[in-house]
């Protein structure tokens, strides 16, 4: 079913993996970024597109039959940049996919569309959003975009709400919110090829004994994560340890996120 398949933002750092990992599994893979990336291998098409241009994303869109959307900021950012890539390009991306008769996207979506739910509460896919950023709103925007395009439009979308994706976790929040490389292809492939999936939010992470996701809609649809955090466990407390301690964002889930610009009350304990 899914013959031709792009990946947006193809450029990044989960972009240049997922080109590795989907190299092979879906006949044409169609790279895109704002920026020039490596040039194209056998089966592999490159496109350079700004996603705030409908024109030129129309033309990205063209004769793919799967999205995996990972383009535009991946992190706290001015409001005017957040506007351009992930309000407007994200606009234009489901936009120009329904134009074209696009039946699949898989969005990266981030822990920071709820990052100002306590660590110590467990959240399932059912709560409201919480950004802890512009880009946290930008994300529960692109959350809520894709349940409109679902519901009216009949497109599948999967909202892999990101934790902190890479070989391995950095300190001890990336211990409970980290998603190996691999874990996060098996989450993709479900996205694009689930024949059940009409609109789903996963937590994109991998199996972390210190999780404060509850991920069993994922686990519904048959992900089995393979990655286990606490095999990192001495290293990310070490580099813990080099952290100064942050009242605000060693409490809430988002991190420095939350801590960032923040002008509440420090001492007060947020529920
Ligand atoms: C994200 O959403 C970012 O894209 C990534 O760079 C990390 O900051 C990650 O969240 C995180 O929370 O660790």
């Amino acid at each position: 079913m899914m013959h031709r398949v792009l990946i947006t933002g193809a450029g990044g750092g989960i972009g240049r993996s997922l080109r590795e990992t989907l190299r092979g599994i879906y006949p044409v893979l169609r790279l895109s970024d704002r920026v020039p990336i490596a040039p194209a291998r056998d089966n592999e098409e490159v496109d350079q597109t700004d996603i705030a241009d409908m024109n030129a994303v129309e033309k990205m869109v063209a004769g793919v039959d799967g999205i995996i959307h990972l383009g535009g900021i991946s992190g706290e950012n001015t409001w005017e940049n957040i506007l351009h890539g992930n309000i407007i390009g994200l606009y234009n991306v489901f936009e120009a996919a329904r134009r074209a008769g696009v039946k699949r996207i898989v969005i990266a979506t981030s822990n920071h569309a709820v990052g100002f739910y306590p660590r110590a509460q467990t959240i399932d896919h059912h709560v409201v959003p919480r950004p802890d950023s512009r880009y946290g709103v930008s994300k529960a925007f692109s959350e809520a975009l894709a349940s409109l395009y679902a519901d009216k439009h009949g497109m599948g979308f999967l909202c892999t709400r990101i934790g902190n994706f890479g070989e391995k976790p950095i300190d001890s929040r990336r211990l409970a919110i980290w998603i190996s490389p691999r874990d996060y292809t098996q989450l993709v492939r479900i996205g694009l090829e689930h024949p059940d999936l009409e609109y789903e939010i996963f937590y994109g992470a991998s199996f972390n004994e210190r999780t404060w996701w509850d991920n069993s809609r994922a686990h519904a649809f048959g992900y089995r994560p393979t990655g286990r955090a606490e095999d990192f466990r001495e290293q990310a407390m070490a580099e813990q340890a080099k952290l100064a301690p942050d009242p605000v964002g060693d409490y809430y889930q988002g991190g420095t996120f939350c801590a960032q610009e923040f002008a509440g009350d420090r001492g007060k304990v947020w529920k």
